[in-house]
């Protein structure tokens, strides 16, 4: 069970409600999708990936790109049971999708260094470790049904 403090959870509600998921989502899978590029063999199904230019201007990963942050919007409204939350969806991504939960990390690595870009300033090292902390028990969620 995860203790968090009330700036955590005010913290990561704030980054949430103020950030627009189809901007970031798409902007933050498209860098995974560059910087890892190995993450791409699990979009066979997204079209042209070639380059950086066509991971950017690709609609799929554009629309993934926001289905992803609807989904860690649930875990946000839940934060006292992500594991819980996200059993599901562990599931899908290992016994269906077969992702390499390593990848887990990348993303989020990603979506940090994209949120932090829109936030600025206000993006500090407190926000940082609350917005990390955040990612961490999510990533741990997402691993849970891996085995
Ligand atoms: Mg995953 C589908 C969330 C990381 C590859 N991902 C999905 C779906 C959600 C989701 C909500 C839709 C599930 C459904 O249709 O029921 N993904 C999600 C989160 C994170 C994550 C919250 C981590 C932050 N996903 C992730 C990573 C990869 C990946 C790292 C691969 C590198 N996801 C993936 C694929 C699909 C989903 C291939 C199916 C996409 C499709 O066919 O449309």
């Amino acid at each position: 069970m995860v203790v968090w403090t009330d700036f955590e959870r005010t913290t990561i509600q704030d980054i949430f409600s103020k950030i627009d998921y189809g901007v970031v989502g798409q902007a933050a899978l498209s860098r995974c999708l560059i910087v890892y590029p190995w993450t791409q063999r699990y979009f066979g199904s997204f079209g042209n990936l070639y380059n950086a230019a066509a991971i950017t201007s690709n609609p799929k990963v554009a629309a993934h790109g926001k289905v992803v942050m609807e989904g860690l919007e649930k875990a946000v409204k839940n934060l006292d049971n992500i594991k819980a939350t996200f059993a599901e969806l562990s599931t899908l991504h290992s016994e269906k999708l077969q992702v390499d939960p390593d990848n887990f990390k990348l993303l989020g690595d990603c979506l940090t260094i994209v949120v932090a870009a829109q936030l600025g300033k206000n993006f500090t090292p407190e926000v940082h470790a609350a917005f990390q902390k955040f990612l961490a028990v999510v990533v741990s969620s997402l691993r849970r049904q891996y085995y």
